[in-house]
């Protein structure tokens, strides 16, 4: 039986050709890292990914399911994987020699393996995005974000968007995929089990500009301001933008999966400030999961905002700030953003 390559559906255009030239991670990161340092930061992240991947596949045998009495810097209670993920991280991560400061969803200080040095890395991560699906067996994620300190003092550890060298996820579903940007373009990358390496299947991705899908948890309506409120009922309504038809609704409560979804099928992701989440600023953080997802998106053609500026350019002030999060198709965003205006 011979496999055919997909056909696009939703408009999708970021099909591979089935004759491409098969492209390992590391072949791939020697032609576009820019310095070999980099390069190596990023195949032990990756390295990362694909041992939480195994983690995840076998979490119910392991006995790994459920939680632990555990609370984050968050105030959520921790998953066993949570835990474990973060640990990966730091064991592939921290032996880097150019690697100064973690910043990680799961721990509340920022962890220095090295001292602060100028053009040192720092990895801002959330080691397993989207946890409260584990028991449920849908798709989770890790996020993360490379910058490099801008001095010698710890003080300048906070990534700023527009300096972030390097942004990826890994989506842990029916696939281990890595998608990775350094800023001008989007590449996916597919885990091969054969070879325990990833492979490049998704070159170039681009979030496709007809939207027809929106994400956002529709349980906090309650919460919402006019501007969500109205651009959420248009979409039901069919009567946003150009296109003037009704848009289907997606919500997996998991942020990789929901922008996973985005790049490859077009759409919009909000988790919008509401007046519940307002005190706190909103629900998603900025510096693991909006600023590297922003990124991504933006260098995928999309657009990303906190609903007045380019999440991009939002400042950190503390290592687990929080955002408003609104992406997707640009015209969508664009659309947004004007309402706020
Ligand atoms: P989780 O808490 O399971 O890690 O950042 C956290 C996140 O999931 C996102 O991945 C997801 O989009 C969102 O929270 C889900 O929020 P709701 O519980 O409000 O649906």
């Amino acid at each position: 039986m011979s496999i055919q390559a997909p056909k696009p559906s939703h408009g999708c255009s970021n099909i591979w050709p089935a004759d491409m030239q098969r492209i390992t991670l590391t072949e791939y990161l020697a032609r576009n890292a820019g310095e070999a340092a980099l390069a190596d930061l990023i195949e032990c992240i990756a390295s990362a990914c694909w041992s939480i991947s195994n983690l995840v596949n076998v979490s119910a045998l392991a006995g790994h399911q459920g939680s632990t009495d555990e609370i984050n810097p968050h105030g959520e209670v921790q998953k066993p994987l949570d835990i474990l993920a973060d640990e990966v991280f730091v064991r592939s991560c921290s032996a880097n020699a150019n690697l100064s400061a973690l910043i990680s969803e799961e721990v509340e200080e920022i962890t220095w393996v090295n001292p602060a040095q100028t053009g040192a890395y720092v990895l801002a991560y959330d080691p397993l995005d989207g946890s409260s699906n584990l028991d449920v067996d849908l798709s989770v994620g890790s996020i993360f974000a490379v910058s490099k300190l801008r001095s010698d003092s710890a003080e300048d550890v906070l990534p700023n968007g527009r300096n972030l060298l390097c942004s990826g996820y890994a989506i842990y579903g029916p696939s281990t995929m890595l998608v990775l940007t350094f800023g001008d373009q989007v590449d996916g990358f597919t885990l091969d089990d054969s070879t325990d390496s990833f492979v490049l299947t998704h070159p170039n991705m681009k979030v496709p500009q007809q939207a027809c899908e929106f994400a956002i948890n529709v349980s906090r309506q309650r919460h919402w301001d006019e501007t969500i409120q109205s651009y959420v009922s248009d979409c039901l309504k069919g009567a946003v933008g150009p296109r003037q038809k009704a848009f289907n609704m997606r919500w997996t409560a998991s942020m990789v999966a929901d922008v996973h979804r985005i790049l490859i099928r077009g759409g919009v992701f909000l988790y919008p400030i509401d007046a519940e989440n307002a005190a706190a600023g909103g629900k998603l953080r900025l510096l693991y999961e909006a600023m590297p997802m922003a990124m991504i998106v933006e260098a995928g053609g999309g657009g990303a905002t906190d609903g007045r500026i380019p999440l991009i350019d939002v400042v950190a002030t503390t290592p687990h700030q929080r955002t408003s999060v609104i992406l997707g198709a640009r015209e969508e965003i664009d659309l947004i953003r004007a309402a706020y205006s």
